[in-house]
């Protein structure tokens, strides 16, 4: 499926910084040393409610990698899916008796709208599920005849104890693991399973429900983790540089699609670092559609919240924090935006070079935005109260802020 449109990406004088960001695999930190051409896998929606501010902050987070590596004069490549066949959006088609195609269709495109009006760069594939089908079915057949699924009433499972190295992403025992997989997506308490935390890979037609032509699998539809390793392979190939989501998505979902990848190519990582974004609470709980505590931001843009400050709201917590979204966090939002505006709109002002430095220092050391900022904001109070005689500095800072935080002044 097609995107969205890019914004442009202003080119910065001077040298840019590797990244070093947190690794959940590890626990620690990795400084990425891609190729010239960086690679990147990012989970994308369910689509079947509109984007929220948590997806948001999400989406932020990995924006700002594909900004810091564009700075480091390299390509990305990035990948991104739309899970637009699962569970939850069948059921929500039903409950509200829409048809899921079109709910689907509906709230992927305003994704889109969400995500251009915040000037997240554009995935250069945006590969939908349902697309994705032909190159899943291979892999599942693949991992079968590798003696790594097995079907159980005609449904075909992953074997978790054919890859050696399953539990290395999130780390979890098997009792965190186990109550995980029944919390997100799992099926552990079915009779018959090898063992509990096996996932599906192929699910036989169900009466009333969608099914595909599965070759040798039989009709059905195909399983979640399944769906973003057949994608990712597909694309980025074997041992790519990031793969990326929220934190709920360690497991069982990047667990699982990195046992898939690694036993179907026996290659190992996947991935060169897992990256895992906060979750974003409103009133004390996760903002997630099932709960339905959510503040969108298409209804912010409706209100008229300028897009910038939307932005500018999730760069001021850092990616990996849990943190709430309140109106406090967008109100000042709006304030650093104004005096933002104001700084740049003289002409001139002190000199920017040793601030775009900070900006660089700061994103390259695990994405430190809210660092950013303040970087920002200290060149912002000094404009304001001393100004300065550099006619050059408030066209950088401008640039800058546009090419590294993908926030327009
Ligand atoms: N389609 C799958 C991934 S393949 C999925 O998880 N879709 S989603 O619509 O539920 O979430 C999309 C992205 O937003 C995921 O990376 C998820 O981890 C992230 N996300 C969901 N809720 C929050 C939240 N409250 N805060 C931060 N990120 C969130
Ligand atoms: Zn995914």
């Amino acid at each position: 499926m097609h995107a969205w449109p890019a914004s442009e990406v202003p080119a910065l004088p001077g040298q840019g910084r590797d990244l070093r960001i947190h690794d959940t695999a590890t626990g620690g930190p990795v400084t990425l040393e891609p190729g010239p051409v960086a690679r990147i896998y990012v989970c994308g929606i369910t689509p079947y409610d509109a984007t929220h501010m948590g997806h948001a902050a999400t989406y932020n987070a990995f924006d700002l990698v594909q900004r810091v590596w564009l700075d480091t004069e390299r390509q990305v490549h990035y990948v991104q899916n739309v899970t637009d066949v699962d569970d939850p959006l069948l059921e929500r088609a039903q409950r509200d008796g829409v048809d899921w195609v079109g709910l689907a269709e509906q709230e992927t495109a305003l994704f889109r709208e969400d995500m251009t009006a915040l000037r997240m760069l554009p995935p250069k594939h945006y590969i939908g599920a349902v697309e994705a089908i032909p190159g899943i079915v291979p892999l599942v057949e693949r991992l079968r005849d590798l003696g790594a699924a097995y079907e159980l009433d005609g449904d075909v499972y992953f074997s978790v104890e054919s890859d050696p190295h399953f539990g290395t992403v999130s780390g979890l025992d098997a009792a965190a693991m186990r109550l995980l997989s029944a919390e997100r997506g799992g099926d552990p308490d079915r009779p018959g399973k090898k063992n509990p935390l096996d996932p599906m890979l192929w699910m036989a037609a169900r009466e009333g429900e969608p099914s595909w032509d599965g070759g040798s699998l039989g009709r059905g539809r195909p399983g979640w983790h399944i769906e973003c390793v057949a994608i990712a392979l597909d694309h980025l190939g074997m041992g790519f540089d990031v793969q990326g989501g929220g934190s709920d998505l360690a497991f069982p979902h990047h667990e699982m699609g990195a046992s898939h990848a690694q036993v179907l190519t026996g290659e190992f990582p996947m991935a060169t670092a897992y990256v895992h974004a906060g979750m974003v609470g409103l009133d004390g709980e996760k903002m997630s559609k099932s709960r339905g505590n959510l503040v969108f931001v298409s209804q912010l843009r409706r209100d008229g919240v300028d897009p910038a400050a939307v932005r500018l709201a999730l760069h001021s917590r850092h990616y990996r924090s849990d943190w709430e979204w309140t109106d406090g966090v967008l109100q000042d939002a709006v304030d650093r935006l104004g005096r933002w505006r104001a700084a740049v709109s003289r002409p001139d002002g002190p000199s920017a070079e040793a601030l775009v430095d900070e900006i660089r220092e700061a994103l390259a050391d695990d994405l430190d935005a809210p660092a950013a900022l303040a970087a920002v904001d200290r060149w912002a109070a000094r404009q304001e109260a001393d100004g300065g005689t550099d006619t050059g500095a408030p066209g950088l800072v401008s640039r800058a802020v546009d090419a590294l935080l993908g926030v327009a002044l």
